[in-house]
């Protein structure tokens, strides 16, 4: 998931998310002025600029940060000003001395379900807040995607490279009660206010070609380029085999891809 341009043309599933979960829960984020803000897993940057900006008219500072180096040159190129810079970081890995207790906002649109050590990421977040401080976070619970990836591990042409597919799965995908399982996570680790939310999601691609755009700008694999388009055509065959392909038979034979998601909103405060 390094391909900045791909991933900007392809993310308007994520990009709705994010502005919807925003507009929704505005009222319960208690918002601060003349703050430092940082969105972790910034990808492209798009999100942090367009969108968390909008709700944070009095922003002093916000740093865009992603694991990823391509993203973070793309981000910089493209985004950064006076007020907004993009950084390299691991939210997994360890915290920098001069970031903790940086800010009084910390959002993350997309990321944690990329997290296995999740209790680690969440104490960093902790960590990045001053006292007082709050996160917004919203990231993939269950998700069909995860599925299609699981099948094709298990195919003769795929298991070789997607052997680590359980790697990138979200921690959530299988569990009965994600919602709980996150607050008594955030609790543990002395958030307060916590309330996490399971919603159910649904999306609509219109056409073939736009889902493999959108799986192709955040497949996690390593797989030569050459193949590329093989395992595309391969995870479409499996959407097929789900039943997740109608023809909207209204609208001149449109192809139209439904896919039914569950997305967790968390919120909480230091
Ligand atoms: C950074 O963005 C993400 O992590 C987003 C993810 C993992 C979900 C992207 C959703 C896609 C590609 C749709 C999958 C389509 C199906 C028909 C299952």
């Amino acid at each position: 998931m390094n391909n900045a341009e791909l991933y900007q043309k392809s993310n308007n599933l994520q990009k709705r998310d994010a502005l919807e979960c925003l507009q929704e829960y505005a009222r319960k984020i208690k918002w601060k002025k003349d703050v430092s803000v940082i969105d972790i897993g910034c990808g492209d940057g798009s999100v942090t600029t367009a969108i968390t900006k909008k709700f944070l008219p009095n922003c002093k500072e916000i740093v865009g940060c992603d694991i990823s180096k391509q993203m973070i040159q793309f981000a910089n190129d493209k985004f950064s000003s006076e007020t907004t810079s993009f950084m390299v970081l691991d939210i997994e890995g360890d915290l920098p001395e001069q970031m903790r207790a940086e800010f009084h906002h910390a959002f993350s649109f997309y990321t944690l379900h990329w997290v296995k050590q999740q209790e680690h990421a969440f104490k960093n977040i902790y960590d990045l807040l001053q006292d007082g401080g709050n996160c917004f976070l919203i990231f993939l619970g269950h998700m069909p995607l995860f599925d299609v990836f699981r099948i094709l591990a298990r195919s003769n042409r795929w298991s070789l490279w997607l052997r680590d597919v359980d790697k990138f799965v979200s921690p959530y995908h299988d569990s009965q009660d994600p919602d709980k399982e996150i607050k008594r996570m955030m609790c543990k680790i002395g958030f307060t206010n916590v309330e996490v939310q399971y919603k159910p999601k649904s999306f609509i691609y219109n056409s073939l070609e736009a889902v493999k755009k959108a799986v192709k700008a955040v497949n996690p694999f390593e797989i030569p380029d050459e193949l590329h388009d093989e395992l595309l055509e391969d995870y479409i065959g499996i959407v097929r085999d789900m039943q997740l392909i109608d023809i909207d038979n209204n609208n001149v034979e449109q192809v139209v891809v439904r896919t039914n998601y569950n997305l967790i909103i968390a919120y909480g405060e230091k």
